[in-house]
């Protein structure tokens, strides 16, 4: 053999297999470098930054505080990190983990616009080979899914639409170098947060914006703002203390709450607490009270409220009508807007209500609602969401012991145990995966906790001379019961979204992730190890 085959043949065989390069990427290759493993990890992208690298519409902020949405892992890095908003915008975040790739010298260990398009589990190796777009096989001992739960794009599939000659946008796939709308007649398809973000900045560029809405949100101001250096270096001096509250919170963020129901306030105390909750804005509108989002009774007190406010922020009652949500306030992902509903105040905007007459089709030169009234438009932006949860993990041909595929396995739903092992797939992680609290908690911290779950667990292994790790089907089965079970104490199963799947025809329907709460999920991991990996098998 050659030495340059020898060379070649060296980085084809690794310890882990590491896939994506957001949050979840990052610090795992960090992590596994650290301890000394060889890592080999893979982008689909041209760069770092994971959602934060895809997202480029124009408005796309995180709806956490800056300050709580970053790494807590490295002192020094806190402690200069200085973040310009409260809500950070999507440049700004990209330009972070750009930060972290190269102060911890970590796109060395990427192969970027490369895909994993196969894991399979090789039973007598007790290894994983893992192929990828660019034609390489590599041979692991663990292999790592980073993929973030919003990832994966669904494709626009609209009659006709091969045949529409304007122009055509994802928000989840924008152009790097930006767009000018500047004289165009845009239409918008969908008003989850990529449309609640983007909308009122295309407004004021485009000559005529049209919103296509099928399902009216709910939406809370973020009252974002430039942070001061005085409240930036206060955060970077007491982060040690921050972040000690974050993670005794179940959402992963510092915030105060009543001990009260709404239903129980008094009517007096009831107004204080809302108009407090929406001053604070945001996501934190769902801390007013402890029980929104399990007693359906003190939300719809709640949610009544928040239409009035929302109500008082649009000029024509009739839109105003249009623009009002009908399910309880949290149930779908809350958005955090910058003055969204004002937006429909402009006279260059239009509410196309899609409950009214549905979208038929594409013309050449529009969309046509299935009343046929036409709408004629030089561009089309589709912020149509996502296949979450489960489709980056279901869009790789994994295959564990006796070549099951997990898609078989998961066919009529998601199962796993504590949202990062499953049954028959040794060695295989998921960081954010289903059954974990992932997007119901400050995903930056969930992220962390549990790249540090997998990163210790692989020392144990080490350490103790394991040859793999994979989770028992009983327990397995529990926790999956446990999860439905849970996600059914709580208002988030009235409503179809895309936690439950629902907005991916032909998806298996269910909760997906853990909604019991972080610090009770990261408890059951801290037991589960504490009683030596209780529900998990491990073999030498
Ligand atoms: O996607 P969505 P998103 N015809 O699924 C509509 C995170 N995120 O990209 O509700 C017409 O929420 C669909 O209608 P309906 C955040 O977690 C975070 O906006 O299914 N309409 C809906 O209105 C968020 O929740 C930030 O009836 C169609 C919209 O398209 C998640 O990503 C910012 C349609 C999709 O909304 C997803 O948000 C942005 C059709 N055929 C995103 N198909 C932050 O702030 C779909 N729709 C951090």
């Amino acid at each position: 053999m050659s030495a340059s085959a020898v060379q070649s043949a060296a980085a084809n065989v690794c310890d882990a297999v590491v896939v994506g390069a957001g949050f979840a990427g990052l610090y795992q290759v960090h992590r596994l470098q650290q301890a000394g493993y060889r890592v080999r990890a893979f982008e689909k992208g041209s760069d770092v930054g994971g959602t934060w690298y895809w997202n480029r519409y124009p408005g796309a902020r995180c709806d956490i505080e800056s300050i709580c949405y970053s790494y807590s892992f490295d002192e020094a890095l806190q402690r200069e990190w200085r973040w310009p908003q409260r809500y950070a915008e999507q440049p700004d975040i990209l330009r972070y983990l750009q930060h972290v790739a190269e102060r911890f010298d970590l796109r060395q260990h990427f192969a970027f616009n490369t895909a994993i398009e196969s894991a399979h589990y090789d039973e007598t190796s007790q290894r994983w080979l893992v192929r990828t777009s660019t034609g390489e096989t590599i041979s692991t001992q663990f292999f790592i899914m980073a993929t973030g739960c919003l990832s994966k794009p669904l494709e626009p599939k609209f009659k006709g639409l091969e045949s529409f000659t304007g122009e055509q946008y994802q928000t989840s796939r924008w152009p790097h170098a930006g767009v000018d709308f500047t004289g165009k007649r845009v239409g918008i398809i969908g008003t989850g947060s990529s449309s609640i973000q983007s909308t009122p900045i295309i407004a004021k560029q485009a000559a005529q914006l049209m919103v296509f809405q099928r399902t009216p949100q709910f939406a809370i101001p973020a009252w974002n703002r430039e942070l001061t250096d005085e409240e930036m270096r206060t955060a970077q001096e007491s982060y040690a203390e921050l972040r000690r509250l974050m993670r005794q919170s179940e959402v992963g963020i510092d915030y105060e709450s009543p001990t009260i129901g709404a239903k129980e306030a008094d009517a007096e105390s009831l107004q204080k607490q809302l108009e407090y909750a929406w001053n604070r804005g945001g996501y934190l509108m769902l801390a007013a009270y402890p029980d929104l989002l399990t007693d359906l009774e003190s939300n719809k007190i709640v949610s009544d409220w928040v239409k009035e406010k929302i109500r008082a922020r649009i000029k024509d009652p009739e839109v105003a009508r249009k623009l009002m949500p009908e399910y309880p306030l949290g149930a779908k992902r809350l958005c955090v807007d910058t003055n969204y509903f004002e937006t429909f105040n402009r006279d260059n905007v239009t509410l196309v209500d899609l409950r009214e007459s549905g979208i038929d089709g594409f013309t050449a030169q529009g969309i046509r609602l299935e009343n046929g009234t036409e709408y004629a438009l030089d561009a089309v932006i589709f912020a149509t969401g996502f296949d979450a949860m489960t489709g980056a993990l279901l869009s790789v041909d994994i295959r564990g012991k006796g070549g099951l595929t997990l898609r078989e396995k998961w066919q009529n739903g998601t199962r796993n145990y504590l949202g990062v092992s499953v049954a028959g797939f040794p060695n295989f992680f998921t960081i954010t995966g289903p059954g974990s609290p992932s997007v119901l908690y400050n995903m930056t911290a969930s992220i962390e906790q549990n790249v540090d779950f997998v990163s210790n667990t692989i020392d144990h292994l080490r350490d103790h001379h394991y040859a793999s790790i994979e989770a028992q089907p009983r327990e397995e089965l529990a926790w999956t019961k446990y999860v439905d079970w849970i996600s059914k104490q709580t208002i988030y199963t009235k409503v179809k979204s895309w936690y439950n799947g629902e907005n991916v025809n032909g998806k298996p329907a269910g909760f997906m992730p853990y909604a019991g709460g972080g610090l009770t999920y990261f408890e059951f991991v801290r037991q589960a190890v504490d009683e030596g990996y209780r529900g998990f098998t491990l073999a030498s």
